[in-house]
C-alpha cells in the first residue's frame, strides 16, 4: 500500500472553470455524463493529466470533442492534453445498488445518496478528486423519483428530471445528490441582511413526525453564527436529508447536508435527551461547516484538522450557549478522556494535524475533532476573546474561496495579535498527551507555583519540546473565599515557577480550570485537598473534577488493595447532591464515576497490569455503596425531580431527568427494579422508558419488559438500535459475548447497516469487562465480525478495529488472545487499505 506524505504536496496541473455533470439513475448501471473545462494551472510544476477513478466503467472519453486516448494507472487514468484550456467529456457506468461501502453514490432503502468526503467522488466519475481543486458545479439528473435534489439552487424541475445549480466553488467532497420518494419538513429563515432562505428537512414517508425539532436548531445554529461569528447563509435554499445508511453521523455537502436518520429525526417517544442534545450539536456542527470548512476548504486531507477542529470548537460553544456553559464543558473532557487519551496514548497515536497516511478515512479522529478543538480552544484562552475575533474575522476575509492551511489559520492570529505562534503549533505537530505536574511552595506571603510538563514517547516521535500550555488557575483562602480570581499561567519551557505574592495565610491553588488545556494533571494533593475543592471551589469544572478525582482514587485503591469505598468522597458526594442551589444536569453528572476503560488506562500508566474483573468488582462496589450511602437521599432527588407537564428535551428537562434516572439507577440495586418498573410502566417519553429498562435488566430483572419493547418498537429502526446495545450493555461480563452471538442470529441484525452494525459490535467493544472477559468469547466474535464486514464496508469495518488498541495494556493471556485476534484479521484475503493500515498501526 503507497504512503501519502504531507511533505510532498504539489498543486494540480490545471484549474478547472466549470463541471456539468449528467446523472442517469438506474439501480444496477447509473450513466454519469461529465464535461470538464480545464485550463493549465501557471503555478503548477506537474503538468500530468490525472484524473481519479475507482469502480468505474468507461463508456467514453474526449477531449475537445475527439475521442481521448486514456491510459489506466494506478487510482485512475491519465491522458495527452493540449497546452491551453480545453473540454473534457465523459461518459462512465456505476452501480449504486452493490454499493454496499456506502462511499460514491449509493442505494439505502430504494432511495439514491451519495458519500464523497474524503475521496468518494472518484466512485462518481473520473475527476481531480482533491479539496484544493475547486468548482461550479451545473447537476442534471434524470430519474423517475418523486425528488431529485443536488446541491445549491434550483434551475429547472419537471417529472423525472431536475437541473441544479451551485454557484460556489467547491471541491468535489462536498458534492451531493439525492433522489427518492421522499417527503419535506419545510421551513423558513431570513438572514440578517434580509435574505429569505427556504429551509427542508427531507424524510422517508413515516418519518416527517421527527423534523420539528432539528428544524429549530438549524434556525438556531443559522443565527447563532450571524450573531457570534457575523457569518450568513449564502444561498436561497438549504435542504437536510436523512438516510439509514450511512457511515458516520452527518456530512456537511454545500446546501445538501446529508445526515444518518439516527442524528436528525427526534420525537419524544422514540428519542432519549441525549438523542436530542447530539442532534442539536451535529445540526449546528454541519450549518457551521458552510463557511469552516466549504467557503474556507482544505488544502490538502493533512489540513483536516483546519475544518474539524474549528468547527467542533464552533458546535461546542453553540452548545455551551444554548444550554449549561458547565454541563457542557464537563461532558466535552469526558468525551476527550473516554476517546481521545486513550488514542494518543497508544499505537494510533497521530499528530493533530497527521504527516502521513494510506487511507485518509482512518483519520477522522478523536485526536482530529476533538484535540483539534482543544487547540482552537487553548488559542483563543490565550489571545483572549476579543483579539480571537478579530483573528477568525480576518481568516474569513484573507481566505474565503481558498483551500487553506494550518499554516494561513496560525498567521492570521499572528498577524492580527502581533504573537509568534512558532511553538503554539508543535500542537499540531506533536502527538500525545502531555503531563503536567505541579508542586506548590509558600514563604507567609509568597505563594509559588512550580510547573513541569513532559509528554512520553509516541509512534514515529521519541523526543518531545515543551509545548505553550495555558494554565487556568485561581487560589482560594481556607474558609473557601476566592482571593485571586482566574489567572491563564502561560507556560512554555519544561519547567517554570509562578509566584503569587502578598498572601498571609497559605492559598489553596485551583488549577486546570474549565480544563484550560487537554493534558493530564499531576497534582500529588491528597484527599482533604480534593475534599475542600469538592465543596468549595469556585470553578464549575474543577468542583466537579475535585469529586471525579476522589472517585477515581477511591476505585483505584479498591482494584489495587481490595480498600472500601472511601468515605471522604461518599460524604463530599453527599452534601453537592443535597445542595438545591447546583443544577439538576450537574448533580447527575457529579454522581457518575470513572468508566471501567479509563481506570485500565491509569493503572496501566502507573505500570499496574490492569484486571478488567477486579475493575469491574470495584465499579459495582463503589456504586453499592452510594446506593447504601444515600438510601434516605435518593428517593427525594428521584422524587424531586419528576416533571409534570409535557416532555421538552430543554436543558432544565432534561437535567432533572438525568438527575432522576440517575438516582434510580442506584435506588434500583436495593429495591430489585420495583420503582423502574413502575417508571417504565408510566414512561411516555424514551429517555423515561429506556433508563427503566436498562435498570431492570443492570437489577437481573426486565424480561417481559424487554420483550414489549421490542413488540412496541419493532418497526422503528433507530429505537431497535438501542433495544439491541442495551441488552449487551446490562450483560453480566460472563455473558456478554454470548448474549452479543445470540443478537447476531436476531433477524433484524442486518451488518450492512452500520448504525445497526455499531449497536452490536460497538456495545460488545464498550463492555469493557464484557469485551476483555478472560475466555476471550468476545475478542473472537468481534475479529470474525470484523472479517465479514471488511469485504461489504471497509470504512466501517476500520474504525472499530480501533476497539482492540489498549491491547498491550493487558496481561500475556489477554495479550496473546487479542494479538491471535489481530493476525487473523490481517492475515485474511484481500483485506481493504482501510482495515490493513489500522490493524498494521494497532500491532506495531
Ligand atoms: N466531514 C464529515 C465527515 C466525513 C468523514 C469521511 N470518512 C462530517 C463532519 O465532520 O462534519
Ligand atoms: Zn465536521
Amino acid at each position: 500500500p503507497t504512503t501519502i506524505f504531507l511533505k510532498d504536496y504539489t498543486p494540480f496541473g490545471f484549474i478547472i472553470d466549470g463541471v456539468e455533470l449528467t446523472f442517469r439513475l438506474a439501480p444496477k448501471a447509473t450513466r454519469v455524463l461529465s464535461r470538464i473545462k480545464f485550463r493549465p494551472n501557471p503555478d503548477a510544476t506537474d503538468k500530468r493529466f490525472f484524473l481519479h477513478g475507482e469502480s468505474l466503467t468507461l463508456i467514453s472519453a474526449a477531449i475537445d470533442g475527439k475521442s481521448a486516448d486514456v491510459r489506466d494507472v494506478d487510482g485512475g487514468i491519465e491522458a495527452d492534453v493540449p497546452d491551453a484550456p480545453f473540454v473534457w467529456e465523459a461518459e462512465v457506468e456505476i452501480n449504486p445498488q452493490d454499493n454496499t461501502a456506502l462511499e460514491g453514490l449509493y442505494m439505502s432503502n430504494g432511495m439514491y445518496c451519495t458519500q464523497c468526503e474524503a475521496e468518494g467522488f472518484r466512485k462518481i466519475t473520473y475527476y481531480p478528486d482533491r479539496p484544493d481543486v475547486m468548482a461550479a458545479f451545473e447537476v442534471t439528473i434524470e430519474g423517475n423519483e418523486k425528488v431529485l435534489l443536488s446541491n445549491g439552487n434550483p434551475l429547472s424541475q419537471s417529472q423525472g428530471f431536475a437541473k441544479w445549480q451551485d454557484p460556489w466553488p467547491k471541491p468535489a467532497y462536498l458534492f451531493a445528490l439525492v433522489a427518492g420518494d421522499l417527503l419535506n419538513h419545510p421551513g423558513t429563515f431570513t438572514t440578517k441582511s434580509g435574505r429569505q432562505v427556504d429551509l427542508n428537512i427531507w424524510v422517508r414517508p413515516g418519518d416527517e413526525n421527527k423534523c420539528a425539532f432539528g428544524m429549530q436548531a438549524l434556525k438556531d445554529s443559522m443565527k447563532w453564527d450571524e450573531d457570534v461569528y457575523g457569518r450568513e447563509y449564502d444561498l436561497d435554499l438549504f435542504n437536510i436529508v436523512a438516510v439509514d445508511d450511512f457511515n458516520m453521523g452527518a456530512m456537511e455537502n454545500k446546501g445538501l447536508n446529508v445526515f444518518n436518520s439516527s442524528c436528525v429525526l427526534a420525537s419524544p417517544e422514540t428519542s432519549t435527551d441525549g438523542n436530542f442534545e447530539r442532534i442539536e450539536a451535529i445540526i449546528a456542527h454541519e450549518y457551521f461547516h458552510n463557511w469552516t470548512g466549504n467557503r474556507i476548504t482544505c488544502r490538502d486531507w493533512f489540513q483536516l484538522c483546519l475544518k474539524e477542529g474549528l468547527t467542533v470548537y464552533r458546535d461546542q460553544q453553540f452548545t455551551a450557549d444554548l444550554r449549561s456553559a458547565p454541563v457542557a464543558r464537563i461532558s466535552n473532557v469526558l468525551a476527550l478522556r473516554g476517546r481521545q487519551f486513550p488514542e494518543d496514548q497508544g499505537p494510533l497515536s497521530h499528530p493533530v494535524r497527521p504527516e502521513s497516511f494510506q487511507e485518509i478515512n482512518n483519520f477522522y479522529t478523536a485526536t482530529v475533532y476533538e484535540k483539534g478543538a482543544e487547540v482552537i480552544g487553548m488559542l483563543k484562552t490565550l489571545v483572549g476573546d476579543a483579539a480571537y475575533s478579530k483573528a477568525v474575522d480576518l481568516y474569513f476575509d484573507r481566505h474565503d474561496g481558498d483551500a487553506a492551511t494550518i499554516e494561513d489559520w496560525l498567521q492570521v492570529f499572528e498577524d492580527s495579535t502581533g504573537r509568534d505562534l512558532g511553538q503554539f503549533k508543535r500542537w499540531y505537530s506533536q502527538s500525545g498527551t502531555p503531563r503536567l505536574t505541579v508542586r506548590e511552595d509558600y514563604d507567609g506571603d509568597t505563594f509559588t507555583l512550580h510547573l513541569s510538563q513532559s509528554t512520553a514517547p509516541t509512534p514515529g516521535q521519541d523526543e518531545k519540546l515543551p509545548q505553550v500550555i495555558p494554565v487556568a488557575v485561581g487560589l482560594l483562602s481556607p474558609n473557601g473565599d476566592e482571593v485571586m480570581a482566574t489567572q491563564i499561567l502561560e507556560l512554555t519551557e519544561a519547567e517554570q515557577s509562578f509566584r503569587f505574592e502578598g498572601h498571609a495565610t497559605r492559598p489553596i491553588p485551583s488549577i486546570l480550570r474549565d480544563f484550560s488545556a487537554p493534558v493530564i494533571l499531576e497534582q500529588g494533593i491528597d484527599k482533604t485537598r480534593r475534599a475542600f475543592l469538592l465543596a468549595h471551589d469556585t470553578d464549575p469544572f474543577n468542583r466537579w473534577e475535585a469529586g471525579r478525582m476522589l472517585a477515581r482514587e477511591s476505585l483505584l485503591a479498591s482494584i489495587t488493595t481490595g480498600a472500601a469505598p472511601d468515605a471522604a468522597y461518599l460524604d463530599g458526594l453527599g452534601a453537592v447532591l443535597r445542595d438545591d442551589t447546583l443544577d439538576a444536569a450537574y448533580r447527575a453528572l457529579m454522581l457518575g464515576q470513572p468508566t471501567q476503560s479509563e481506570l485500565a488506562g491509569l493503572l496501566h500508566e502507573a505500570g499496574i497490569t490492569p484486571d478488567p474483573e477486579a475493575i469491574h468488582t470495584a465499579s459495582e462496589d463503589l456504586r453499592n455503596a452510594k446506593a447504601a450511602a444515600f438510601g434516605d437521599l435518593l428517593p427525594v432527588l428521584y422524587q424531586d425531580n419528576q416533571i409534570d407537564g409535557p416532555y421538552s428535551p430543554d436543558a432544565d428537562g432534561s437535567g432533572k431527568r438525568s438527575l432522576a434516572n440517575a438516582a434510580l439507577s442506584l435506588i434500583s440495586r436495593t429495591d430489585g427494579g420495583a420503582l423502574a418498573a413502575e417508571q417504565y410502566a408510566k414512561a411516555d417519553n424514551m429517555t423515561l422508558q429506556l433508563a427503566a429498562l436498562s435498570c431492570l435488566l443492570d437489577a437481573g430483572a426486565g424480561k417481559e419488559q424487554l420483550a414489549a419493547f421490542e413488540q412496541q418498537w419493532h418497526d422503528d429502526r433507530l429505537v431497535m438500535d438501542k433495544w439491541f446495545s442495551l441488552q449487551i450493555m446490562q450483560a453480566k461480563p460472563d455473558q456478554v459475548a454470548e448474549v452479543t452471538k445470540r443478537l447476531t442470529q436476531h433477524p433484524d441484525f442486518d451488518m450492512k447497516n452500520p448504525n445497526r452494525f455499531r449497536a452490536v459490535m460497538g456495545a460488545l467493544s464498550m463492555h469493557h469487562a464484557g469485551f476483555h472477559h478472560k475466555n476471550g468469547a468476545a475478542y473472537a466474535l468481534l475479529a470474525e465480525w470484523l472479517i465479514k464486514l471488511d469485504p461489504v464496508n471497509p470504512q466501517t469495518t476500520a474504525r472499530m478495529c480501533s476497539a482492540f488498541q489498549t491491547w498491550k495494556r493487558y496481561d500475556p493471556a489477554r495479550q496473546t488472545m487479542m494479538s491471535a485476534e489481530l493476525d487473523r484479521i490481517a492475515n485474511t484475503k484481500d483485506l481493504s487499505r482501510d482495515t490493513n493500515e489500522m490493524i498494521t498501526r494497532i500491532r506495531s
